[in-house]
């Protein structure tokens, strides 16, 4: 359940928050956004701030400026996480290169540029973020109004809708100069790597925690075939690496309120070159499982296959015809393989103890694990199905 609070602060700004992660804030930390909220460029009153989202990397926030007597209007202000992202430079540069280029794409649509991409707000400096005195990395978006992201579908008809949209996307970067991105995270979707760091997190076992979990431990091992396939493929010239989202779960899509379109791609921190059926494969983990990511009840978590159609449709239909036939027929295989791989990433990290992913309870990577291999094993009693679905959209 969510709870509300409200704070004065001692300068008499109004601090409301909706805490669902409730305690993680303190009172210094309300401070702390307030002293970097002032280096960005905005103009205004600062009258309220909010944690924002489900994201389990970044911290974001949403705060409201008052701007004189015209009423008030909503910015991004998000934490980078340095842990992960230790060439902040390099991801920003990537930010402000894939934000210009789909910009234009916008303009030559007639979109609506204030939502239909990510907008930074500079610093006072004129910067793409702002350094802390301790390090920290900051940026600002405009806030994309009258949307909303889901952990879960609500309307199959959203999941259609961001398919369509995560397949834009792709097709908007289609001519991305692809050579001028970093690699933010390195070997982010080599899943032979994810593979070899679980393996090695169980035999260093630093936490004393592999005994507990064996059965997942074993059901990751037995599953080592998924980890080489699509390294092979890209081997073998079967598959290109294109610019892809690699992130493409639906809390990543802001859905527009009013008219259910998928308006705006956003956490756009690695994108990078990549493969297609990645970037559909993850869109599947998430959001045609019938449960929450995080559902410690296994019976209520499942691949819905009306929903796994529904975007079968949705990214077919709008960058279908820029992949090739050979990435088309492994649509299937890569929600096999970013399932297992995700799954595997939050096991590793349970087992190194919880340093990557934010956690919200004691054993909350374990579940998210569980929920993963469910998903995979339910999608090989679900096999050919998956394949023939794709068939059928397949022109
Ligand atoms: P993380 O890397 O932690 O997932 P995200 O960039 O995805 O961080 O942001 C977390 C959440 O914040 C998103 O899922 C979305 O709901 C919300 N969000 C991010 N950017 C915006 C924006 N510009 N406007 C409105 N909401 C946003
Ligand atoms: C993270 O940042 P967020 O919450 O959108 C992670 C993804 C995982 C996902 C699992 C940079 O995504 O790779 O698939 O959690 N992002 C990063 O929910 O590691
Ligand atoms: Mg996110």
């Amino acid at each position: 359940a969510k709870k509300y609070k409200a704070y004065l602060l001692s300068d008499g700004m109004l601090f409301t928050a909706v805490w669902e992660r409730e305690g993680k804030m303190t009172k210094i930390q309300k401070e702390e956004i307030k002293k970097i909220a002032d280096q960005f460029a905005f103009t205004g009153e600062l009258i309220s701030c909010a944690p924002c989202g489900s994201g389990h990397i970044n911290e974001t926030y949403m705060l409201r400026y008052r701007i004189g007597e015209m009423g008030s209007i909503k910015v991004i202000l998000q934490k980078i996480n340095r842990e992960i992202f230790q060439k902040p430079e390099e991801l920003m540069e990537n930010i402000a290169g894939v934000t210009g280029h789909l910009k234009k794409k916008v303009i030559e649509k007639g979109g609506d540029l204030e939502r239909e991409v990510l907008n930074l707000i500079p610093t006072k400096e004129g910067k793409a973020y702002l350094t802390d005195e301790n390090g920290e990395c900051w940026r600002s978006y405009i806030f994309i109004t009258d949307a909303v992201s889901y952990d879960l579908v609500e309307k199959p008809e959203d999941f259609y809708e961001s398919a369509v949209a995560f397949g834009k996307f792709q097709e908007m970067l289609a001519d991305y100069p692809a050579e001028t991105l970093h690699e933010t995270i390195k070997d982010f979707h080599d899943t032979k790597k994810r593979f070899q760091a679980l393996k090695d997190a169980v035999e260093k076992d630093c936490c004393h925690r592999a005994a507990s979990v064996k059965e997942e431990i074993a059901f990751a091992l037995q599953h080592e075939d998924l980890a080489g396939i699509f390294g092979k493929l890209l081997e073998n010239g079967e598959v290109p690496l294109r610019v892809t989202h690699n992130d493409t779960k639906l809390n990543n899509i802001m859905i527009d309120l009013e008219t259910g379109k998928g308006i705006c791609v956003v956490d756009l921190d690695t994108v990078m070159p990549g493969l297609a059926m990645n970037d559909f494969g993850d869109a599947i983990r998430f959001g045609a499982s019938t449960a929450l990511e995080d559902e410690k009840d296994l019976s209520k978590v499942s691949c819905d296959m009306e929903l796994y159609e529904i975007y079968v449709k949705g990214f077919l239909e709008s960058c279908g015809d820029k992949l090739n036939a050979r990435e088309i027929e492994m649509l299937p295989m890569g929600a096999k393989v970013m399932t297992y791989e995700c799954g595997i990433r939050f096991l590793t990290d349970y087992l190194e103890g919880d340093h990557y992913f934010k956690i919200d309870r004691e054993d909350h990577n374990l579940d998210r694990c569980r929920t993963q291999f469910k998903l995979v094993a339910d999608m090989e009693q679900k096999w050919e199905q998956m394949q023939a679905i794709v068939k059928k959209y397949q022109k």
